[in-house]
């Protein structure tokens, strides 16, 4: 397939996008946070037997957000996100603001946000920048203690796979950047668009654990591979 021939276009993104903005990836060298492995923190389990840890390491998180910019990749991925003419989903695994704050629209997080807290009292979802900590108080119904980060754990579906899946069986192109492919259903999305009939494209810092699955698979940093690779699509688009 020609790049030309390309209408539909699905991407996939993990912490290797954010890594140069300065946000610290799951499983690099720094990717234990505090000793804690990300499966043992990131969990409905750890929440019921230690909140306090999981409040801690997602305030952490939460606190960072305010001092890194997006970077090189996020920018080029909003340019795309202005300027394809036709179908484009970027289906991020980050629960970090950096693609929307580039510019991207066409953006869903299937992994949750930072910047988002959730009431177990009301079941309402609604955005948080500050500490949340156990004793928060929902700005809905008032409760306290009954909000928690609007993250999807271990264990927990991922939000709006139907969307996903729909996008993914009309995407003529399939791009993976920044990922390990550890995680599921995330890692599975490149076999679903293979099926499909899409083409795939990897873009990491190393092969991923699922390179084999991907037509092409291209090394080195997001910040120098993603706004070639962009200028390349829009200029055959
Ligand atoms: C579900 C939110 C079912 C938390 C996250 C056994 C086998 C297979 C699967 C399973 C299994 N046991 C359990 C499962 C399922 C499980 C899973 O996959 N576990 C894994 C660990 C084996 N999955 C789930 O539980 C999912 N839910 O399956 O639900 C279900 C069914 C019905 C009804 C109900 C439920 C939920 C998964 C979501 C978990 N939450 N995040 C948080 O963020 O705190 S996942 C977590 O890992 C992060 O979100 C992250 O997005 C994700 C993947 O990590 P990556 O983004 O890839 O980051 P990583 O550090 O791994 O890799 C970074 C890459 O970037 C590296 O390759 C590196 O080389 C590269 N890089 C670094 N720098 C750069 C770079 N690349 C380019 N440029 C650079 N500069």
């Amino acid at each position: 397939m020609h790049s030309s021939d390309i209408r539909n276009i699905v991407i996939l993104t993990g912490a290797g996008v954010s890594a140069e903005s300065g946000l610290a990836t799951f499983r690099g060298p720094d990717g234990l946070w505090e000793g804690h492995r990300v499966e043992d923190v990131a969990t409905p389990e750890a929440f019921l037997r230690d909140p306090a840890l999981v409040h801690a390491f997602y305030d952490a998180r939460r606190a960072t957000l305010g001092m890194v910019e997006p970077n090189a990749a996020h920018r080029a991925l909003a340019r795309l996100d202005a300027e394809w003419a036709g179908e484009l989903l970027l289906v991020t695994q980050n629960v970090d603001d950096l693609h929307e704050r580039a510019g991207s629209n066409r953006l869903l997080h299937m992994h949750g946000e930072l910047a988002k807290g959730w009431c177990l009292g009301c079941d309402e979802r609604f955005g948080w920048t500050g500490a949340m900590g156990e004793a928060a108080e929902c700005p809905s119904c008032g409760t306290s203690g009954t909000v928690r980060p609007d993250i999807v754990w271990f264990g927990e579906m991922p939000y709006e796979m139907d969307r996903i899946e729909e996008a993914l069986q009309r995407c003529d192109l399939f791009v993976s950047i920044g990922t390990s492919g550890a995680v599921y259903p995330a890692a599975g999305f490149v076999q679903t668009a293979r099926y499909c009939g899409a083409r795939t494209l990897e873009m990491n810092l190393e092969p991923s654990l699922g390179s084999y699955m991907f037509d092409e698979s291209r090394t080195g940093r997001a910040g120098e591979l993603v706004p070639q690779w962009v200028d390349q699509v829009l200029r055959a688009g």
